[in-house]
């Protein structure tokens, strides 16, 4: 499977700068003989303009979220299909921000991720367990359990694991860690759905960096990365993108 890198704005960007950012990794990325999946999520504010300007480079739209209702009373939100209508491919769901932030359970990502389905999205489910439940051995049940809980029936989507004591450190999890925890995430999708639960990407995420993405990508079960503040200039994406070549 082509691996795919997908960079998570978060809440950051302008119009002009995130022009220009997307223009220079669009240069990057035509400039490599051969190039992986590229998905950008810009905040919402910036989808509709970058849109137009991701046409023909290859590059694919994300958002960082979705409400799960189709339409209605739901004030300051987004639904699935206004991501649709303005060109957007992909979206990020459950991130920890998210359930942080705005106290999303694993039953509203399960509920996002059916809306992002039915409006033709592709939903990237993030889970990750915290510095406690590492800390206290608890990192398969915590995961196990987000799994069970945060996926719908019939997922088809993508998977990121991102445990949250590795995002935003500077670190990213080890080696062994990432291993062990895609062996472990794999397994339980084959267990709750089958033959697609071998199919189905898997991400990681937390501090991905141009030096350690040339050893986290080649791991087993690694279908790529969702990469946050290194996604925010192109000099520091495109070498991810081209570690994952
Ligand atoms: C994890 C990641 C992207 P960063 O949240 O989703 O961010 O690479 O900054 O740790």
């Amino acid at each position: 499977m082509m691996q795919m890198i997908v960079g998570n704005w978060k809440m950051n960007g302008l119009g002009a700068s995130s022009r220009d950012l997307v223009t220079e990794v669009a240069q990057g990325l035509a400039a490599m003989p051969s190039a992986p999946q590229v998905v950008v999520c810009p905040p919402f504010t910036l989808l509709a303009q970058l849109a137009p300007m991701l046409k023909g480079t290859g590059i694919l739209l994300g958002a960082q979220d979705c409400h799960q209702a189709a339409s209605g009373a739901h004030t300051g939100d987004i639904s699935a299909a206004m991501l649709a209508d303005v060109g957007v491919e992909y979206v990020i769901l459950g991130h920890s921000e998210r359930r942080r932030d705005h106290g999303e359970l694993d039953e509203t990502v399960r509920e996002k991720a059916t809306a992002a389905a039915a409006a033709g999205l592709t939903p990237i489910v993030c889970v990750g367990e915290s510095e406690d439940q590492r800390a206290s051995g608890e990192c398969r049940d915590a995961i196990g359990w987000q799994i069970k809980g945060s996926l719908p029936d019939g997922f088809s989507g993508i998977v990121a694991y991102e445990p949250i004591w590795a995002i935003g450190s500077g670190v990213p999890a080890s080696s062994q860690d990432i291993a062990d925890m895609m062996a472990f995430i794999r397994a339980e999708l084959v267990r709750q759905f089958g033959a697609t639960g071998k199919t189905i990407r898997i991400l990681y995420g937390g501090s991905v960096n141009a030096r350690d993405a040339a050893t986290i990508l080649p791991i087993a079960e690694v279908g790529g990365a969702l990469v946050g503040s290194a996604s925010l200039r192109a000099e520091t994406f495109l070498p991810i993108v081209r570690a994952a070549v």
